[in-house]
């Protein structure tokens, strides 16, 4: 089993999850924030089989592609004083994904254990 960690932009979220719960995948999303320029974004959880992974990157991949140029530049001066300096544009958007191996995964109903 593996565990897809996709950090995606916060509009692209629900189109995502629509289509992972319409491929029979399930996924938890956490309202996140990008370290670099503090924007909100969204996280992705989704604990699968190992044959399902590249299935469940390729819809990653097919929902988050814009990408938007953010022109540092032309921030409010409050804003570009939190970057670091000489970083004048950066890309965003599209999506970053890791995948790891699960040990083991169990559910819980009722006190047993209906894994
Ligand atoms: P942020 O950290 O807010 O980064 C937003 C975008 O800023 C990045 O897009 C990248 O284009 C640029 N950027 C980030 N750090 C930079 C730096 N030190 N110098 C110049 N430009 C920089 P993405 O690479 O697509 O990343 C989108 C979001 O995905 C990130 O938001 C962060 O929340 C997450 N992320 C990306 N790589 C990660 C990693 N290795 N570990 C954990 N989170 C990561």
């Amino acid at each position: 089993m593996k565990f897809v960690i996709a950090i995606i932009q916060d509009y692209d979220a629900d189109r995502l999850l629509r289509a992972i719960a319409e491929r029979g995948l399930q996924a938890t999303k956490i309202s996140s924030t990008g370290g670099f320029l503090r924007m909100g974004n969204a996280t992705i959880l989704m604990g699968l089989e190992n044959e399902r992974v590249r299935e469940a990157i390729a819809i990653v991949q097919q929902h988050c592609r814009s990408r938007v140029e953010v022109q540092l530049d032309a921030a409010s001066p409050e804003y570009v004083e939190w970057l670091p300096g000489g970083v004048h544009d950066v890309m965003v958007g599209g999506g970053v994904v890791f995948t790891v191996p699960v040990e083991r995964m169990a559910r819980f109903a009722g006190g047993k254990d209906v894994t």
